[in-house]
Order: structure tokens, then C-alpha cells, then sequence
């Protein structure tokens, strides 16, 4: 059976390709989504993509990649969430949090990250299941 990765999305990502397109590009949520489905495919992996403006769950994960958002900064719920987790976990985010306002350069989830990826645009999603796939030994297609 198909391991299954969790990508979890927080407050406001459903916003994407709304507001903002000169920081978060122009492709919205569901764009992201589909862009995930067909990476998770060519890794042979069953996906969970959720949007939640809480905190969400994930017992099943074989991993997980999320993007906390506002709650990157401000989180050590999610933290401790993520540290309960017996899956790696990797933390994305669309925007480059280094280069912008001084609040966003500290993350807490990064503490519980195995790979920060951030200021890749969209792709970075599609980076993050790779990285997965080879960490929780999917059986990736040899063509990706
Ligand atoms: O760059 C990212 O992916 C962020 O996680 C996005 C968060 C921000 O608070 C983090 O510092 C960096 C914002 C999510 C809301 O996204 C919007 C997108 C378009 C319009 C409004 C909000």
C-alpha cells in the first residue's frame, strides 16, 4: 500500500493568487494542490492536502510537510505537535521568511523540521515531497 504524506497548509493560504502576487505568485491554493498531487504520483505516494486556519492533525503520516503561515512565528503548539510526531517533517514557505520583516525570520516549527525550505515559489512543495519521498523510501519512478 501507498505511504501517505500530509501536506498541511495554515490561516490564509486560501488567499493564494487573491492578494499579494508580487510575494506569493499568482497561483492560487488549488493550484498548489494539483502541483502536489502529480509530484506525490511520480513518487508513488497517496497524498492528504489540507487548508486549515486551526491546528490540524496527522496520525497516519508516513510524513508531513507544512506551511504554517502566520502561526510559523508564533506557534509552539505546532512545534509541540510536530515533535509528537513519529514522521519526518518538512517546513515550506512560498515567500523567501529570511528576507522580509524582522518577525518573520524566526520560525519555531523549524526546531521540529528535518529541511526548511523557503522563497521557492509554489516549487517548493513540489522539492519538499521529493525530499520526502527519498526519506520515508518511496518507490519513486525512475523518470521524475
Ligand atoms: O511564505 C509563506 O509561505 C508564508 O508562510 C505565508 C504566510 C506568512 O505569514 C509567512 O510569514 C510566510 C502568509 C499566508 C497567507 O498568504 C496570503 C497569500 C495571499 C494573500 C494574503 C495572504
Amino acid at each position: 500500500m501507498a505511504k501517505t504524506v500530509y501536506i498541511l497548509n495554515g490561516p490564509n493560504l486560501n488567499l493564494l493568487g487573491t492578494r499579494e502576487p508580487e510575494i506569493y505568485g499568482r497561483a492560487t491554493l488549488a493550484d498548489v494542490e494539483k502541483l502536489c498531487r502529480s509530484t506525490a504520483a511520480k513518487h508513488g505516494l497517496a497524498l492528504e492536502f489540507r487548508q486549515s486556519n486551526q491546528e490540524a492533525r496527522a496520525k497516519k503520516a508516513a510524513g508531513l510537510i507544512i506551511n504554517p503561515a502566520g502561526y510559523t512565528h508564533t506557534s509552539v503548539a505546532i512545534l509541540d505537535a510536530l515533535l509528537a510526531l513519529d514522521a519526518p517533517v518538512i517546513e515550506v514557505h512560498i515567500s523567501d521568511i529570511q528576507s522580509r520583516e524582522s518577525f518573520r525570520r524566526h520560525s519555531y516549527v523549524s526546531q521540529a523540521a528535518r529541511t526548511v525550505i523557503s522563497g521557492e515559489g509554489i516549487d517548493g512543495y513540489a522539492r519538499a515531497i521529493g525530499e520526502l519521498a527519498a526519506m520515508i523510501g518511496a518507490k519513486t519512478r525512475a523518470k521524475v
